[in-house]
Order: C-alpha cells, then structure tokens, then sequence
C-alpha cells in the first residue's frame, strides 16, 4: 500500500475532526469595499478552520500532553509529536529515548495506561498524537543492562525479541567497528550502525513483521501518526514495507536529514507517506539573521532557489530536538529571530509546519528535569513565556505558547490553505502576505520599528494583533487593536524583526 501524502493528513485532519471546512457563508475573494460603502452590508468572513500544524512536545510526559492539549486545541494546532514511548535504557541523557529495549509502551514519559488516557484526552480536544518510532536499532550499549520497564538485554540479544543468532542485527563488515564512517557509502548508512547503535537486519521478514507489531499497537492506543527516526538508515523499500499495514489515514513522517553529496535523498521516501525536509530550517535561519524575508517566504517554491521535497510531501520546522543542539538552526536562544522564523514558517504556503517546544539547557546531553527513580516530572508552561524571557536549565521553554507562535498558530487555522486570493508583496525587508479577506500578515527584518499603510483583503473594522498573542479567554486583544479602513487599508507600525498579523477569528468583542 502506498500512503498519498495529501491524502494522509486530510484523513488525520478528518480522524480529529478537523478537516478544512466551507464556511456557511463563504467570504467572497473580493477586493476592498469601496469607500462609503456600508460596512454592516459585509458578509462577514469566516474562518476556514484547517488545523495542519503539529507540535513536537520534547520529553514531555503523557500525563503533561494531556493537561495541555486543550489549550492546544484552543490555539488551533493539530497534533503532537510525542518523543518515542518504549521501553528504553536507564539513565539520565535525554537520548535513553533512543536506545530501545524492548516495544513495551512503558518510559520514563509515563506508562501505558497513561500513553491510551493521553491520545484519548487529545481527541476530545481535537488534536492527534503522532509518536516516534524508532525501528532502526535497538541499544549502543556494550555492557549487559536492564530497560525502564525491567527487561534485560545485552547489545545484540533483547530476550524473547531479537537475537543475534537468529539473524536478526546487522554487522556491516565495512568499518574497523561496523560504525558508519561514510555518508556517501550508502550500503554503509543502512548496514553499519549508527554510533555503535545495534543495526535491526529491516530487510529481513521476521524482523518486519516484529515492527509491524510494534506500529499495530501504537495505533491500538490511538495515534493518528508515526515519525520514522533515523528512517536513512533503513531503505525505502524497508519503511515502506514496515508501514505497510497501517491504516490509510495514519500519518507516516520519515526522518530522512538531507546532506550534500549524499546518495540517499529524503525524495526516496515519498512513497511511504510524509518526510522532514530538513533543508527548510537551515536556510530560514541565515535569512532571518540577515533580515531579508522575502527569501523565507519563496523556500521551497518555484521562484525559490533551492530544491526541496514536493510540498504536499513535506514537513518543516524551525528546529528539533537535534538541530537545537548543533549549530546549524536557529534556537530558542535567538529569542525574537527565533520567534520570527516560527511567524514566517506559520505563514509560508510551503509544506506543513512542526512548532518545536523543549526544555532549557547547556549541556548537550542534560535530560529533562526527573524525580529520584527517574521519571521525568510534568512539563508546566510559566506566564510570560517568550523571546525574552531567561530560562534556567531545565525549565520548559514552551515555544508553542510564545504570543507571536500562538497567535500565529490561530492565524494559520483561521486563512486556511492558500487559494486564489492569497497575495505577497515585498517593500524593502518588510513582506506582506494577503489570504484575502480571512486574513493579513506583515513581517519586518528592519531593526527598527517600521511604519506603512498597506492595502488588506479584509473586511473594514477592528482586528486584533495576534502577533501579541491571540485573544484573551474573555475575548479580548492581546495586545493593539488594528482598524481595517473602508478601503482595506491598515496602517501599522511593525515591530524591529516582527510581525503584524490580523485575521478574521480574532477580532475584538463588543
Ligand atoms: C535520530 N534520528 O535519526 C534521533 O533524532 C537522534 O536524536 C538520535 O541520536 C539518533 N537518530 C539515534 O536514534 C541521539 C543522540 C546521540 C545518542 C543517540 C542514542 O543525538 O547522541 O548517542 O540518540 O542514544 C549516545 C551517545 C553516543 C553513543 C550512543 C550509543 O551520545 O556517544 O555512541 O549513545 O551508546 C557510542
Ligand atoms: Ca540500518
């Protein structure tokens, strides 16, 4: 079975209840009113209601995705990528996640029970889980151990699971310690192991159908979705093989790091479902240091300059879990550069957006904050969290509650995908995005507050300005309040490398 990327998340959409809607009274892709026209004879626009954003949920616990998904669902995000939930190494590193022991849904995230109460708490509020698989290998470990949930194992031996006599690991033969040396080698990438991480044989039918398992269960506990880690490091045949079984509407998203002058291209991988387009996030950074911003709103299109994976195929993201740990993207630690590559990704018509949201640190290898015995304790969002604000280690950055990433969340949900009516200006380093009368956003890379008059689709009246945050539980602004006069026009002052952002679900009551 070959998963349509399209066709895959419209159906998660629709297993949450969420897909694109037509509004009752759908708002015409008109110009501007005239002048003088009556403004109470407007048909009032409405929001579209697509929710395609996902969430990745670092080290967060089940029992904390829970608490947050409707507020989640409030904000207009779709799903959550949750870090894997088997049973892995003991240990303090964030990374035990990624040595497993065995594929009982038991981690230091939280147990079973937990992980079914969490993807059934998340429905109700309308939003999907997405886990991560990580099927490739199980443990780097060269020492006998025992797992979180209490399994023993051994490097190439996971009892009753895999052995090494059985055929069921990989030993390359093509380095001194049958780690990958080369990325141009491909047989190398898929055979030799990934830092010392013993290698699953996934050609081998045994060890497919194990896996298949594996996914089976996760979708009996009710996720609308799987990440494929380390999907490189297997064939395409291989993930298509171990996906196969699933369900037509389970989102598939292969995590395939795209590298210069390597053989394997994350473009293999489309007929399994969805892959992370890397490339996305690494050149947003550059521009959004250097200010000029068209150039983030053009990745990945046909005026664009660089390749990227088609867009109904592909996700992006500003950083994840890896990225903020290497240099090459930017990272809660740019602050408001930081929060400006969210609002630009939030509003690109390219792919699908994953906000990233995890905890403070400055040791690469420091672990969520956890209770004697290990477990990682809840993940709570203090107020005022934002570009400004100063973590300690270990404290929860919470990016996906940063006003300008939130409002912008509420404004992607509420414009919809892109249609005819949707527009691009480009006046110096200030860009303007126009969704017609459901919505208009303006980004400056100026370092300097900038001030202009520019033309809206939108209805005449007041709009919110969910570039502070979208609107208060009482239905409040979050911050100013923008007229849209008789002519569509706006005037507005853009905040230094910020945004404007104004949409027809956020608009001020009374
Ligand atoms: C991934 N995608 O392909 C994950 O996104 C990434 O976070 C994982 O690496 C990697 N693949 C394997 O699943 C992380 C982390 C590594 C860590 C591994 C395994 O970035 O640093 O490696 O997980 O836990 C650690 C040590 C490494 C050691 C290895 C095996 O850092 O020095 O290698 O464990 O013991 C000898
Ligand atoms: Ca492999």
């Amino acid at each position: 079975m070959v998963h349509r990327p399209g066709a895959a998340l419209a159906a998660l959409l629709a297993v949450v209840g969420l897909v694109a809607c037509t509004p009752a009274n759908p708002a015409e892709p008109d110009e501007p009113s005239g002048a003088g026209e009556p403004v109470a004879s407007q048909a009032p626009a409405e929001p579209v209601g697509s929710k395609d954003v996902g969430v990745q949920l670092f080290q967060w616990t089940w029992d904390a995705i829970a608490a947050e998904c409707p507020a989640l669902g409030e904000a207009g995000y779709g799903w959550v990528l949750t870090s894997p939930p088997n049973e892995h190494i003991l240990g303090e590193a964030w990374w035990t996640a990624y040595q497993p022991v065995s594929y009982r849904v038991d981690s230091r995230l939280g147990t079973r029970e937990e992980f079914a109460a969490m993807t059934a708490a998340c429905a109700d509020a309308g939003v999907g889980i997405v886990a991560d698989a990580v099927v490739n290998h199980m443990t780097g470990q060269d020492a006998p151990g025992v797992g979180w949930a209490g399994s023993h194992y051994d490097h190439y031996d996971y009892p009753g699971l895999w052995s090494d006599v059985e055929g069921h690991f990989h030993h390359c033969g093509l380095t001194d310690n049958d780690d990958i040396a080369s990325y141009t080698s491909a047989v190398q990438v898929r055979t030799c192991e990934l830092v010392n991480l013993a290698d699953l044989a996934t050609e081998s039918e045994p060890v497919r159908a194990r896996l298949r398992e594996y996914l089976a269960d996760l979708v009996s506990l009710g996720v609308s979705g799987v990440r494929i880690d380390a999907a490189k490091h297997m064939s395409s045949a291989d993930v298509e093989a171990i996906t196969a079984e699933l369900p037509e509407d389970l989102l598939v998203i292969s995590e395939v790091i795209r590298g210069a002058q390597e053989p394997i291209r994350p473009e293999d991988y489309t007929d399994a479902g969805d892959v992370l387009e890397f490339a996305w996030g690494r050149d947003v950074a550059g521009i959004v240091k250097g200010g000029a911003l068209r150039l983030a709103l053009e990745l990945g299109s046909p005026e664009g300059s660089t390749t990227y994976l088609p867009s109904d195929a592909a996700w992006i993201f500003v950083d994840n879990h890896d990225t903020e740990r290497g240099r090459q993207t930017l990272s809660y630690r740019d602050g408001q550069d930081y929060a400006l590559a969210n609002a630009l990704m939030l509003a690109a018509d390219y792919a699908r957006p994953v906000v990233y949201s995890g905890y403070a640190f400055s040791d690469r290898d420091a672990g969520p904050v956890q209770d004697a015995d290990g477990a990682v304790l809840d993940a709570t969002c203090a107020p005022g969290v934002g570009p400004d604000a100063d973590d300690d280690d270990g404290s929860w950055v919470c990016q996906h509650r940063w006003p300008l990433v939130e409002g912008m969340v509420g404004w992607r949900a509420a414009v919809g995908p892109a249609g005819e009516d949707a527009s691009t200006s480009v006046d110096g380093r200030v860009v303007t995005v126009s969704r017609g009368p459901r919505g208009w956003f303006a980004a400056s890379g100026n370092l300097e507050p900038t001030t202009g008059r520019y033309p809206t689709g939108l209805q005449p009246g007041p709009y919110c300005d969910v570039a502070a945050g979208p609107l208060t539980p009482e239905g409040q602004c979050a911050g100013p309040t923008v007229e849209v006069d008789a002519g569509g026009f706006v005037e507005v002052t853009i905040p230094a490398k910020s945004a404007v952002a104004l949409h027809v679900g956020a608009r001020p009551a009374g």
